[in-house]
């Protein structure tokens, strides 16, 4: 399990790697019927008065031990070096944020191909930012995965706009993990810097999904946030100059999986 899944864009590079359509051939999961991500139709959301804001504790914190970056060969991660929790906000359980990654498109001459993996009434964004939760009784994610509702991803949009500067140290270090298996330590940052404020965390969508990669663990609870991170194009660019793989490969791009079927699920939303 693992070996050999590759995006759509790895396919020149390696033929025979398995895209998304056929993730299903390495776990039989990625083809059920709760799997993330999907496209949000807004005019069937279902208002749900208990999604309340959630609490983010532990957000403003900037540890002081470093964080690893990694290149992993299918995106940038960030396993982080203290343990901020989110609770409220409906979920029946206090969860630990362990690590964060980012998915994204493909630089054009004067354009952003957008990579997010969740789409608003079709629309995607440039990218994504993933921030991973287990359940705080949890030790790990492989344990996570045993318990129910063991996993909650918080989604975040990320649009071309102005510069974002909180994200400088963050872009500052894909030149040290270009290629798969390079890690790098960084300075620790408070993770809400690397989103929106608080009070624009109000409206949000929720859903039960899958992990969005082999294995495609179901029984992940998805929070995907109206509100987008800014970054400026320049910035945005930066993530596409690491490499899938070593020193010749392809560059990291489109690193996205497609939008899947919502089947019998409903998607609840925070705001009347
Ligand atoms: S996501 O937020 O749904 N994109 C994992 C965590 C979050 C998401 C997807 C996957 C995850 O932890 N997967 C299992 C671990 N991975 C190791 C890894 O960090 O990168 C195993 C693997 O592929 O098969 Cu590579
Ligand atoms: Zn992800």
């Amino acid at each position: 399990v693992g070996y050999h899944w590759c995006y759509q864009s790895q396919k020149d590079e390696q033929p025979t790697c398995k895209d998304p359509r056929q993730w299903h051939l390495i776990d039989a999961t990625c083809k059920g019927r709760y799997q993330s991500p999907i496209n949000i139709v807004t005019k069937n959301v279902i208002y749900d008065k208990s999604l309340q804001p959630l609490n983010f504790e532990g957000y403003d914190v900037k540890g002081s031990s470093k964080w690893n970056i990694e290149n992993n060969g299918h995106t940038v991660k960030i396993t982080l070096s203290t343990s901020p929790k989110i609770g409220g906000g409906g979920l029946r359980r206090k969860y630990r944020a362990i690590e964060l990654h980012f998915h994204w498109g493909a630089p054009e001459t004067l354009y952003y191909l957008p990579g997010s993996e969740h789409s608003i009434d079709g629309e995607k964004q440039a990218m994504e930012l993933h921030i991973v939760h287990i359940r705080e009784d949890a030790l790990d994610i492989n344990d996570a995965k045993k318990i129910s509702d063991g996993i909650a991803v918080l989604g975040f949009f990320i649009k071309v706009d102005e510069e974002n500067k909180n994200y400088a140290t963050l872009i500052n270090e894909l030149d040290n993990v270009q290629y798969k298996g390079k890690t790098s330590q960084m300075d620790p940052l408070p993770l809400s810097s690397l989103i929106p404020p608080e009070d624009d965390l109000r409206i949000y969508y929720r859903y039960d999904g899958s992990l969005t990669t082999p294995d495609c663990h179901e029984g992940v609870i998805w929070t995907v946030f109206k509100k987008p991170i800014e970054l400026s194009i320049f910035q945005v660019s930066q993530f596409a100059t690491v490499h899938f793989d070593g020193k010749n490969s392809t560059y990291m791009i489109e690193n996205f999986r497609p939008t899947q079927l919502l089947n019998e699920r409903s998607v609840y939303w925070s705001s009347a």
